[in-house]
């Protein structure tokens, strides 16, 4: 449904609504690249071995980390020992002001994952659980150039086209679906050059 102001909300299916332009990725980008000056964007080794195409960083109490031990949540960055950046009041408004619109209003996330995609980079078909409580849901911000997702529900695989700004909420039946990223097209955003960010936040503790 389109709201007063032209907003978009699309329920897709239970657990699952994409808010249009919910976010201000102008006001978030700044705070972003302040989190990856602290804790720089790395790419992590799979537990197989394998460099991971998009490169990671995270901010709150637990970051999600990747190595040959593992994928798990760390309250550290590995590349410092030092807890992850403080989650900017404004990260949580938003993750928790979107899980509202979705019907989670107890959503208090303790992890922000910021994964960065270069051109010709995607994301292979996943299921997220390494979190602790599958009651909650993960929010999922958009920044930058566009991407193609799709996930795997009952009827089939749901592709959803993410733009600049858009906001999806991912829980219930959705929660332990599996997704993907498609490889991101080249290209040049205004705001982010030649990449595309997302934000996830969970409730990982
Ligand atoms: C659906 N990230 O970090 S966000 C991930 O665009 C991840 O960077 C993608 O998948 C990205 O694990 C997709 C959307 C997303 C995140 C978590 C989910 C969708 C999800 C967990 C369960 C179901
Ligand atoms: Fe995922």
């Amino acid at each position: 449904m389109t709201d007063l102001f032209g907003a978009r909300n699309d329920r897709i299916s239970p657990g699952l609504i994409h808010l249009h332009g919910h976010a201000d990725s102008p006001a978030l980008m700044p705070l972003v690249a302040e989190i990856a000056a602290a804790s720089p964007l790395r790419h992590m080794i799979t537990p197989g071995g394998k460099v991971m195409g998009a490169a990671t960083t995270s901010c709150g109490a637990l970051g999600w980390i990747s190595d040959r031990q593992g994928y798990r949540y760390s309250p550290t960055d590995p590349l410092s020992n030092r807890p992850w950046p403080a989650l900017p009041d404004s990260f949580r408004t938003l993750a928790r002001t979107a899980a509202e619109v979705a019907g989670f209003p107890a959503f208090d996330p303790d992890a922000c994952l910021i994964n960065r995609y270069a051109a010709g980079i995607g994301m292979g078909a996943h299921q997220d659980r390494d979190e602790r409580d599958f009651s909650q849901p993960i929010v999922s911000v958009s920044l930058g150039l566009p991407a193609r997702f799709a996930m795997r529900l009952d009827g089939g695989w749901v592709t959803l086209a993410l733009a600049d700004g858009d906001v999806v909420v991912f829980g219930g039946p959705c929660r332990r679906a599996e997704h993907l990223v498609r490889p991101i097209r080249p290209g040049d955003h205004l705001l982010t050059g030649p990449y595309r960010y997302n934000l996830t936040f969970r409730k990982a503790g």
